[in-house]
């Protein structure tokens, strides 16, 4: 692909137009994955069109090299394929000035941070690249990475990256930054500056003092909310889109239709006019993460798990299970929906509507393992509050304890079950201490009882509420004897029970 210059004027046979790329760039972005490429780098695009400026990006991928290979020798572009049952869109979003691996230049992430030209840092590092504790919320300093990058040296994890760059900007010329986190983590730019701030303090007085006040005064941390569904890149996509193109495009993103940012407008050195995209500017985004987390994310994952046990690849093919539907259903209305509010002007019954169709969006073929993936982080941000609200109300949140027991068996089986190939293929960072777990594990509730209370899987709270535990073992040990679905069959007869005589919100 070659990108030209004189603006959108270069079509190809699927009339796809390059634009124009920025000469400069003003954005950092961390985590040069499917999502970034498909969510802001599109919505960078439109505002480059809109109202032009320096906010080029420059990408960085954390290890690995295939896309940034790929993105170099196509003049930095790729395309975006909108994927709907109705057909397949492409756009092509020209933003890219650059891009690296952070793995093999960490100092040039450094740098590029202090560089006084960037003026937002944006990341998409996913629940996992945070290095903070499920069990507390703070850094976790007992970790390999961040012990190393706390002795020195050129830092290899997210927060020692931000952490550095900061203390070096600081150092250097001291223009103010904007740090952006565009991950599903609830108040994510609070949470980002705090990792930020205990890594600096972390080290010695006289190393962190001028960083930790540059930190204060100078950077700002908003909060952002991201939605899009974006599966991985499959061959036969590649395929599809070449064709479509008539050129060879090695790295196209898949993603559907529905597309959502809200961010906090809370800029320390100007931003691109990111609404020309469709981006809302809110005071109420920690309303918007919780809506999404909890409702979006929370019962994906329970979709997720439920699906790959009853031996389910895609979530479209999950959710077209009728028990698995009426689980989900269920869990959104009676266990997430009662613990957020929802923000001002958003129709939350249309917003549910629209749930059901995009996870059911067969063209799209999201995969279950991929949302299984990362489980002990991605449900340290999803379940914890709601199944809390639940338990102080007096009521059991049977279909949150669904998902955790769901989440056991695909992740620590107990002996003698086999969970199927789409859970064996999730990956994360607690399987190996959970797999010991059910080795020496004789029942269900001992599989609970040792990862929800002993390695405090899900928060302290969490940990100590017994009846929840003891309920998430009952359904392990069901899903173990008689299958998931007499566990779906068990958790929605007695949310059901349970909500017996008041009026019902679940259409049947
Ligand atoms: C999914 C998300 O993988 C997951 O856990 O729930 O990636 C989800 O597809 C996105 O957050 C949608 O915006």
């Amino acid at each position: 692909m070659s990108a030209d210059a004189q603006g959108l004027t270069r079509s190809y046979r699927g009339g796809v137009a390059i634009p124009r790329m920025p000469a400069r760039p003003g954005i950092l972005h961390l985590g040069l994955g499917n999502f970034h490429r498909a969510h802001q780098a599109v919505y960078t695009s439109a505002a480059l069109a809109a109202d032009g400026g320096d906010w080029g990006i420059v990408g960085v991928a954390s290890r690995s090299r295939s896309i940034v290979d790929a993105m170099r020798a196509q003049d930095m572009t790729y395309s975006v394929a909108t994927i709907s049952p109705a057909g397949t869109a492409l756009s092509v979003p020209g933003v890219h000035t650059d891009a690296f691996v952070a793995g093999e230049e960490p100092q040039r992430v450094v740098d590029g941070i202090a560089d006084p030209g960037i003026r937002i840092v944006t990341l998409t590092v996913t629940e996992n690249g945070y290095s903070y504790s499920p069990a507390t919320g703070h850094l976790d300093t007992s970790g390999d990475t961040i012990l190393a990058d706390l002795r020195g040296g050129a830092p290899r994890s997210t927060i020692g990256q931000l952490a550095r760059g900061i203390q070096r900007r600081a150092a250097t010329s001291g223009s103010p930054l904007t740090v952006l986190s565009c991950d599903n983590l609830a108040a994510n730019g609070p949470h980002t500056r705090r990792l930020v701030e205990e890594f600096l303090q972390e080290l010695p007085a006289g190393e962190s003092a001028d960083a930790l006040a540059f930190l204060r005064s100078s950077v700002s941390f908003p909060s952002s909310m991201v939605d899009r569904i974006v599966p991985s890149t499959t061959p036969a996509l590649r395929d599809e889109v070449s064709s479509l193109l008539g050129v060879r495009d090695e790295i196209p993103v898949p993603a559907e239709p529905f597309t959502m940012w809200a961010i906090e407008d809370d800029f320390a050195a100007g931003r691109p006019a990111w609404e020309a995209g469709g981006a809302v500017f809110s005071d109420e985004v920690g309303r918007y993460e919780q809506m999404k987390v909890r409702l979006l994310n929370g019962t994906h994952s329970l979709i997720a798990y439920l699906g790959a046990l009853s031996g389910a690849g895609t979530i479209p093919d999950a959710i077209h299970r009728s028990d698995i539907e009426r689980a989900a259903r269920l869990v959104l209305a009676r266990e997430y929906l009662p613990s957020i509010q929802v923000p001002s002007g958003v129709d939350i019954e249309h917003y549910e509507r629209e749930l059901f169709l995009r996870w059911g969006n067969t063209a799209l073929g999201h995969r279950t393992t991929q949302v299984g993936t990362d489980g002990s982080v991605k449900l340290r941000q999803r379940i914890p509050e709601p199944a809390l609200r639940a338990l102080d109300s007096g009521e059991m949140p049977h279909l949150i304890a669904l998902t955790v027991a769901g989440y056991l068996s695909c992740l620590a089986p107990r002996r003698g079950f086999d969970p199927g190939p789409y859970a064996a293929a999730m990956t994360d960072a607690a399987r190996e201490r959970l797999a010991g777990i059910a080795r020496s594990a004789r029942t269900g509730a001992e599989i609970a009882e040792r990862s929800i209370s002993g390695l405090q899987l899900f928060g302290e709270e969490l940990a100590d509420r017994h009846p929840f535990v003891d309920r998430v073992g009952e359904l392990v040990d069901t899903i173990a004897r008689d299958g998931v679905s007499a566990a779906i069959a068990d958790s929605t007869t007695a949310a059901e029970a349970a909500v017996k005589g008041r009026p019902s919100e679940v259409p049947a």
